[in-house]
Parts: C-alpha cells; sequence; structure tokens
C-alpha cells in the first residue's frame, strides 16, 4: 500500500478519535476560509478579523483552559494540531490563536485572581475580547531581564511608564498582558485599550506575517487599580513560563506551513514537464522531495512526543526549545527549496511557500530566537550559562 506523502510514518495513527476529528475540522476551516484569502490578505496586509467569530465557535481560542471558563477543556496535543492546520493556512492565523490562548488567556487563568478569570476568560474564548502580550522592549527582546518598562506603586494604583515593541495583535485588542519592573521583581498587568496614557501603533513595511496585526505599544504613567495586577506571579518565570505554553504550539505551528510548501512542491514537480519529462522525474527534485518527507516525519513524531510529554506534566522548557528550534528550521528550510522547485512562479503568492518562508522569518525570531533555543540546549547539556 502506498504512504501517504504527508504521513509517511502514519502519525495519524497515533492520535485518539476525539484528536483526529478535532484536527479534520480545523483542516476544513483552513481548506475553506482561509486557503481562498489569504493570498490576497497577505498582499493587502491585513489580518482576515472577519474569520475570529467562527475560530472562536470552534472552540479554538484558549482550548485547552477549562470549560467553566467557557472554554473546550482540551488537551495540549489537541492544541498542537489546531495550530498545525492553521499554520497550514497562514502563520498570521495562528499567531493570533497562539497570543490570544497562551499568552492572553492562560497568564490570567494561570496567575489571575478568581476575579479576573471570570471578568476577562468567557469573552476571550468568545473572541469578543482580544489580548495582546508586551514583553519585548525597543532596546533587545532576546535579554528580557533587562526591563526597562517599570511599574510604581502610587496608594491603591500603579503607574506604568515604558514602550514595548513588534506586539502580535497590539492595535487589534481590547486589553495587553504587560510586563513591567517593580520593586518586588517583574509583575504583570492587565491594561485596557483607552486607558489614558496607552497606546499602540501599527509597525508597517512588514514583509512578513503580513496577514497579522504587529505594533508598539506606549505607556505614559498609565494608571491602572491593583485588581489589574496579576497577583500570583513574580518574576521572569511570569512572562517566561507564558512563552513555553506558546513555544510548544510553535513547535507544531510550523510543520503546516512546511506540508504548505511541500504538497505544493509536489504537484508542481509533477506537472512541470522540463526537457521531455517531469521535473519530479529528475534525481535532483527526488532527494529534495524526500527530504523534504524526511524532515517533516521527524517533526511531526518530535512535536507529538513533546504533546504527549506535556498532557502527563512531565514537559521542561528546554525539551521545548530543542523542538521550537528544530521545526522552525525544518520549515523556513523546506519552505525555501519548495519555492525554488516552482522556480519563477515560486515568487508570487498565487502559491503558497514564499509567503510561509518570509512568514517564517518572524516565527524562527519570535518566541526565542533560533540562537536564543540553541543556547538553551547548550546550558543544559553542558551545565554552563552562556547567556
Ligand atoms: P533564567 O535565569 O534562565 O530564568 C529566570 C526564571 O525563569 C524560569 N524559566 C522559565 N520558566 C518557564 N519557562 C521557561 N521557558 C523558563 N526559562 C526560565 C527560571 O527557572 C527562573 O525561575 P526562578 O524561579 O529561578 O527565578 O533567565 P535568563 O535571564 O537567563 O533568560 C534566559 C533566556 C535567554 C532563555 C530568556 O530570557 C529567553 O527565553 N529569552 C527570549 C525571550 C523571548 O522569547 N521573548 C518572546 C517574547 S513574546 C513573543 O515573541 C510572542 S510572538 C507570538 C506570536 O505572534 O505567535
Ligand atoms: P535581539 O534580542 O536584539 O537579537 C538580535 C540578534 O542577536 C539575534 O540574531 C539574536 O539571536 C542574537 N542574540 C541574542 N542573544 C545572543 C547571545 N547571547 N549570543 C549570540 N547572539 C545572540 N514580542 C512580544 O513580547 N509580544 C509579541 O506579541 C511579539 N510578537 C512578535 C511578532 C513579530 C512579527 C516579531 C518579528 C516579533 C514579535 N515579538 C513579540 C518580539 C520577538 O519576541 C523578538 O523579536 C525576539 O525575542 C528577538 O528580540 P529582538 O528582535 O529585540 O532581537
Amino acid at each position: 500500500m502506498a504512504l501517504n506523502p504527508t504521513d509517511l510514518f502514519d502519525v495519524r495513527s497515533l492520535l485518539s478519535e476525539e484528536e483526529r476529528m478535532i484536527q479534520d475540522s480545523v483542516a476544513r476551516f483552513t481548506d475553506e476560509k482561509v486557503l481562498p484569502i489569504i493570498g490576497d490578505c497577505f498582499d493587502q496586509g491585513r489580518f482576515p478579523k472577519e474569520l475570529v467569530p467562527e475560530i472562536a465557535s470552534m472552540g479554538l481560542l484558549g482550548s485547552s483552559l477549562p470549560e467553566e471558563y467557557g472554554c473546550a477543556g482540551l488537551n495540549a496535543v489537541s492544541y498542537g494540531l489546531i495550530c498545525q492546520e492553521l499554520e497550514r493556512g497562514d502563520s498570521g492565523i495562528r499567531s493570533f490563536v497562539s497570543v490570544q490562548s497562551s499568552l492572553c488567556m492562560y497568564p490570567i487563568y494561570a496567575y489571575g485572581s478568581e476575579e479576573q478569570r471570570r471578568k476577562y476568560l468567557p469573552g476571550m474564548a468568545r473572541g469578543e475580547i482580544i489580548g495582546c502580550f508586551g514583553l519585548t522592549e525597543p532596546h533587545g527582546g532576546s535579554d528580557p531581564a533587562n526591563m526597562k518598562t517599570v511599574a510604581k506603586k502610587d496608594g491603591g494604583d500603579w503607574v506604568i511608564n515604558g514602550a514595548k515593541m513588534w506586539i502580535t495583535n497590539g492595535n487589534l485588542a481590547d486589553i495587553a498582558i504587560v510586563w513591567a519592573q517593580t520593586e518586588d521583581g517583574i509583575q504583570g498587568f492587565i491594561v485596557e485599550k483607552g486607558t489614558k496614557g496607552f497606546e499602540a501603533h501599527e509597525v508597517h513595511k512588514k514583509m512578513s506575517l503580513r496577514a497579522s496585526v504587529t505594533s508598539a505599544l506606549y505607556f505614559d504613567s498609565v494608571r491602572v487599580p491593583d485588581s489589574q495586577r496579576l497577583p500570583n506571579v513574580k518574576g521572569l518565570k511570569g512572562p517566561l513560563g507564558c512563552l513555553t505554553q506558546a513555544r510548544y504550539g510553535i513547535t507544531w505551528g510550523p510543520i503546516g506551513a512546511a506540508i504548505a510548501a511541500y504538497t505544493s512542491a509536489l504537484e508542481y514537480s509533477k506537472e512541470r514537464t522540463l526537457f521531455n519529462r517531469p521535473v519530479a522525474a529528475t534525481q535532483s527534485a527526488q532527494i529534495k522531495l524526500a527530504e523534504m518527507a524526511r524532515r517533516i516525519t521527524l517533526a511531526q513524531l518530535l512535536s507529538l512526543q513533546l504533546g504527549r510529554l506535556k498532557d502527563a506534566g512531565t514537559m521542561q522548557p528546554a525539551q521545548v526549545s530543542l523542538a521550537k528550534w528544530n521545526n522552525c528550521r525544518m520549515a523556513i528550510d523546506i519552505c525555501r527549496e519548495a519555492r525554488d522547485l516552482l522556480g519563477g512562479a515560486g515568487i508570487t503568492t498565487e502559491h503558497p511557500p514564499i509567503r510561509h518562508a518570509l512568514n517564517l522569518e518572524s516565527v524562527i525570531t519570535y518566541e526565542g530566537t533560533e540562537t536564543v533555543h540553541q543556547l538553551v540546549i547548550g546550558r543544559e547539556v553542558t551545565g554552563i550559562n552562556a547567556f
């Protein structure tokens, strides 16, 4: 029996029936709603906000959080499959879901008060309240411990001053999870849109993640009551704990981007006839396609095992770093190679490889650059901190 070219090791057989159903329904959404419009969205630099209600109604926002907050209560593998199928459409759509779920709903759930959970989570699950996450600052995102944004206690309030850079969803968001230095270490605050002194400015001229909103956030003596502070965490482990959640999903997402580019190159090279035979009949094209299939297979198995560890409660941040590094590198290499196999046709957004390759320039950079993740693994195996 012929093997499935996009699942050579039948990884799907390792999924539960519920996980397969979730994957299929998100795959259908991507095929029917995302793929027909996404090339134009990318050209126009437009995030397709009109898709948010359906994304929410499918239970894809905060999908791993409990049902009592209006969420779907799915396992980690299901969240991964959601990310994979969304990113087969576009990294910008997956980014929207990652930020909302792992970087905004997760900290409210994990570090927030019960009152904050009830106030925000159900509306966020319905897509009525959109969040963004402000950690990175203009002077250097890889070293968030060197944070310049400060929050000072003033009576029962906090006054926040500083700036955040490259913030996904910034201009779309109704609330921002903002990390600031305090006398007690780094703390998180929920800052609502419209709070005096808080502004978001969209970043333009992007050549990557064009179907996603990216912004700079400014805080000029922004006053929030203590009830907007996340009370249950202090220190860098707060934001880094959120990053572990988001990075986990990002290990899966690029598999989807790679599958989209590989499938496109496979089909194109079978149809394109040069020197009296299909490009796919040449040894060099077959080696390229085989290499893509090999690397996708390894990434699928890596993320699935990572998901099983997460569901078992034993996943370690260094394991997430290895998978984020491996899978982003795998996907960007495949998308560039697939672009090459399409020749000139590969340079337009009529075909997906170049859009995915450009998007992956962001994905390999955000949530910790490739170098940062390599150094995390270096630290793990040597026991020596090179940062
Ligand atoms: P370090 O001394 O290693 O750790 C400080 C404290 O944090 C704990 N910790 C973690 N906790 C949970 N998850 C992790 N991944 C953790 N890594 C560390 C650690 O145990 C310690 O806790 P405690 O209790 O001892 O205080 O901190 P460091 O300053 O040496 O930093 C290490 C480094 C470089 C790895 C870290 O700063 C880092 O990861 N830098 C990269 C920053 C980054 O990834 N930024 C991402 C911003 S958000 C984003 O990009 C969103 S894009 C979203 C989208 O659109 O999809
Ligand atoms: P820098 O930290 O200045 O790094 C510059 C270079 O130095 C990189 O090549 C890096 O690998 C290298 N480097 C760093 N440390 C070392 C070292 N020790 N040794 C050797 N080389 C090193 N952030 C948020 O907080 N929220 C968001 O929603 C968000 N969304 C984003 C969306 C997009 C489209 C992009 C592009 C970024 C987003 N980010 C977000 C920011 C992202 O997390 C940062 O860009 C990333 O962490 C890197 O920070 P930086 O851009 O300041 O680069």
